[in-house]
C-alpha cells in the first residue's frame, strides 16, 4: 500500500509538472512526501500501569516495521519522508534508525546537505498548550533527541488550532536549527469531534504566524479541506519565510560551545558561560551498595528514589551502571531505563548510560526517549572497533565519553593523556564523523593520598590534561569520576567530601565541564574547614613528600573527635527526611510520588 500510494502521488506530481495547459503554473515544482505515522504504540510508556517495565514492542521491532514502510515509500518515488503526529521521541528515533538503513535512487533535490541523505521532516503533536508531548517531553528536549539526523524541518501538526499553536511555534522558531513547519487542525474540535474553522479564519491564524517570520512550511491537518489549503496558500503569498540558519552556521560557532542532551527536559552544557554540570553517580551497582541491593532484589521503585534524590540534590544527568557479574546487565539496564520513563521526577534528567558491555549500552539507548551520553568507549581494542562503536552511537543519537585508555592501557601521566585524547579526537572527527560537542573526554581521575609515589601527581595531571584538552581540542568537553579520587579515605566521608569539593573547584577553573559526583556529598569551597582544606590541597597539588601523611593524620583526628563534621555523613543527611514534619512528608509523598515513609505516615 505504501508503495502504490507513493507511486500514484509521484505520477500525479510528474504529470502536473509536465503539463503546460491552462491553470497550471509553468515551472512549479511539486514534491511528494511519504507520510509515516507515530503508530498507536509508545516505546517510552507502559500500557500496563502495574508494570512500568512492560512494552508491547521493542525499539528493534519498531525500527524494522518502519524500515519496511519507508523503503516502500522511497521505492514508490517520494522526495522526502514526513514523520508526523509524533508523540514519542523514541518512536521517532526508531524511524530515523530505519531511514539510515534505507536506500533511495531519487536525487535529493530538497536538501542542501548531501545527495546521500534522505530528506526528513519531523512534525510533533502536543496534547495541550503546555507544549509537552503525550510522554511529557518538552519540544526542545524532543528536538534535541532527534537532532543527530540532519532533518530538513521540525514543527507541529494536528494538536490544536493555529492560534493556540502559535506560541509553541514561536518557541520552536527561537532555537530550531532547521526549517520550521506547522500544519494545525481547523481549530479546536467541537462537541461532536468535528472542526468548524472556516478556510478564511484558519488562513488568518496561519498568516499571523507567518508575518512574524516563524514559518518555513505551512499546511493543514484534521478538519482541513482543499479550500483551507488554498486559502492558506493565498494568505501567505508574498510573505517571507523564516530566515533559515544555514548549514554552515548550524555546524559552527553555536554548536561548538554547547552540547544539549535531554530527558523530558533539555539540559544544555553551556561551555561558553562555564556552567558546570553534575552527573549523579549513585545509580551504579558498582558505586552504591544500596542501589546494588535494591536492583538485585528487584525493588525498582526504591532504586528510582535514589535517582530522584540525586536530581533533587543537583544532578541534571544521572549515570546508570548495571555491570555486575551477578546481574544480567543488559536486561537490568533496559528495565531501569523503562521504569525511569514512567516517573517524571526522574525522567526529566538526561541519562548517562554507563557500561563496558556494548549490548548494555545499546539497551540503554534503545529505551531512552531523550538524548543520552554513552559512558564510555576507548581505544582499548584498537582504532577499528573504536570508530565502529562511535558511528553506531552517533546513529542512535547520543554523545559519548571517551576514556583516556588505549591498546597499552590506562593513561596515568599527563603526556599519555594528551597523546590518547588527541589521537581519539582525530579519529572521531575525521573518520567517525562526530561533531566535537558530542565528544566528552575523561582523562581518568585516579586515587591520590595512597602513599604510593607514582600516584602523587594523579590529581595535577588530570587537571592539566583538562586544561590542555580545552585549549587544543576545539569544541570537545571534559568529564571525570570525582569519587575515585578519595578511594583511600573510604569510611571518612567528611574528608572525602572536602577532597571532592576542593578538587572540583580547581578542575572547573581549568575547564572541566561536567563530572560524575555524589551531588548530596559536595560542599561550597569556601565552607571547607581551613586546616582540612590546606591538607587536602597539599595532597591535590603534591606540594611536598609529607602532604599525604598530614592528611591521614588530620583524617584520623577528625574521626576521633565525635563532634566534628565527620559524623555528618551522607547517611545521616539522607535520613533527614524522617525529621521533617508529618505534613511535609505527606505532601512530598503526594506531589513527588515518594514512597519511603508514606505507609507509616498514613497510619
Ligand atoms: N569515569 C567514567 N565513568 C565512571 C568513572 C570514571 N563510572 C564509575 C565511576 N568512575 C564513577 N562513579 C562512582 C560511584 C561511586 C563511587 C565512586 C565512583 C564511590 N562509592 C562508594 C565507595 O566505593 O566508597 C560506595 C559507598 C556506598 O556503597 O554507598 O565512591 O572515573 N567515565
Amino acid at each position: 500500500m505504501a508503495y502504490e500510494g507513493a507511486r500514484l502521488a509521484r505520477e500525479a506530481a510528474d504529470e502536473y509538472m509536465s503539463d503546460n495547459s491552462e491553470g497550471n503554473v509553468p515551472g512549479r515544482k511539486i514534491l511528494v512526501a511519504g507520510s509515516v505515522g507515530p503508530t498507536s504504540k509508545s516505546l517510552s510508556l507502559s500500557p500496563d500501569v502495574a508494570d512500568p517495565g512492560y512494552r508491547p514492542y521493542s525499539f528493534d521491532q519498531m525500527r524494522d516495521a518502519y524500515r519496511e514502510q519507508i523503503q516502500a515509500l522511497l521505492d514508490g518515488g517520494v522526495d522526502l519522508i514526513l514523520i508526523e503526529t509524533c508523540f514519542d521521541a523514541l518512536n521517532v528515533k526508531a524511524a530515523l534508525s530505519a531511514i539510515q538503513e534505507c536506500k533511495t535512487i531519487r536525487r535529493n533535490e530538497v536538501s542542501e546537505i548531501s545527495n546521500e541523505v534522505i530528506p526528513v521532516i519531523i512534525s510533533v503533536s502536543v496534547g495541550d498548550r503546555s507544549g509537552r508531548t503525550l510522554t511529557g517531553q518538552t519540544l526542545k528536549a524532543f528536538y534535541t533527541a532527534v537532532s543527530h539526523y540532519p532533518i530538513l524541518a521540525f514543527g507541529l501538526n494536528c494538536s490544536l488550532g493555529a492560534a493556540e499553536m502559535a506560541p509553541l511555534v514561536e518557541e520552536i522558531s527561537q532555537w530550531c536549527g532547521c526549517a520550521v513547519s506547522c500544519y494545525p487542525n481547523a481549530g479546536l474540535p467541537n462537541e461532536m469531534g468535528g472542526y468548524d474553522q472556516s478556510p478564511e479564519e484558519m488562513a488568518e491564524a496561519v498568516k499571523a504566524m507567518a508575518v512574524k517570520g516563524l514559518l518555513n512550511i505551512a499546511g493543514g491537518c484534521c478538519g482541513t479541506t482543499p479550500d483551507h489549503i488554498r486559502a492558506i496558500s493565498a494568505a501567505l503569498e508574498g510573505i517571507s519565510p523564516r530566515p533559515l540558519p544555514s548549514i554552515k552556521s548550524a555546524l559552527s560557532v553555536d554548536r561548538m560551545v554547547r552540547l544539549t542532551v535531554s530527558g523530558l527536559e533539555a539540559v544544555t552544557l553551556d561551555v561558553e558561560h562555564s556552567n558546570f554540570t553534575n552527573v549523579g553517580e549513585r545509580t551504579n551497582v558498582a558505586g552504591s551498595r544500596k542501589f546494588a541491593r535494591l536492583i538485585s532484589e528487584g525493588k525498582y521503585d526504591e532504586a528510582l528514589q535514589i535517582a530522584a534524590r540525586q536530581i533533587e540534590d543537583g544532578a541534571s544527568i544521572i549515570d546508570i551502571n548495571m555491570d555486575d557479574a551477578m546481574l544480567d546487565s543488559t536486561r537490568e539496564m533496559e528495565r531501569f531505563v523503562r521504569y525511569i520513563s514512567n516517573d517524571p521526577s526522574v525522567a526529566k534528567a538526561a541519562l548517562m548510560i554507563d557500561s563496558s558491555h556494548w549490548e548494555t549500552i545499546e539497551a540503554g539507548l534503545k529505551n531512552a526517549q531523550g538524548k543520552c551520553i554513552v559512558n564510555s568507549i576507548s581505544l582499548k581494542e584498537g582504532p577499528e572497533k573504536f570508530i565502529e562503536k562511535a558511528k553506531a552511537i552517533k546513529a542512535l543519537g547520543a554523545a559519548v565519553v571517551i576514556m583516556a585508555f588505549d591498546e597499552e592501557g590506562q593513561a596515568t601521566t599527563l603526556q599519555r593523556k594528551i597523546d590518547i585524547c588527541s589521537r581519539a579526537y582525530r579519529l572521531l572527527t575525521e573518520e567517525a564523523g562526530l561533531s566535537p560537542e558530542n565528544i566528552i573526554f575523561d582523562a581518568n581521575i585516579l586515587a591520590i593520598g595512597t602513599g604510593i609515589e607514582e600516584h602523587a601527581r594523579y590529581a595535577i595531571d588530570f587537571i592539566e590534561a583538562v586544561r590542555w584538552i580545552k585549549t587544543n581540542l576545539p569544541g570537545a568537553l571534559t568529564s571525570g569520576g570525582v569519587s575515585n579520587l578519595s578511594f583511600s579515605f573510604r569510611g571518612n566521608n567528611a574528608v572525602r567530601e572536602a577532597m571532592h569539593s576542593a578538587f572540583l573547584y580547581h578542575a572547573i577553573k581549568a575547564g572541566l565541564d561536567m563530572a560524575i559526583v555524589n551531588p548530596s556529598m559536595l560542599q561550597v569551597y569556601d565552607d571547607i574547614e581551613p586546616e582540612l582544606l590546606r591538607c587536602v590541597e597539599d595532597v591535590i597539588f603534591n606540594t611536598d613528600p609529607q602532604a599525604t601523611e598530614r592528611l591521614i593524620d588530620k583524617a584520623a583526628r577528625m574521626l576521633e573527635d565525635k563532634d566534628t563534621s565527620a559524623k555528618d555523613t551522607v547517611e545521616t543527611r539522607q535520613s533527614a527526611s524522617v525529621e521533617r514534619s508529618l505534613d511535609e512528608r505527606l505532601r512530598t509523598a503526594l506531589v513527588k510520588g515518594k514512597s519511603e515513609t508514606w505507609a507509616e505516615d498514613v497510619h
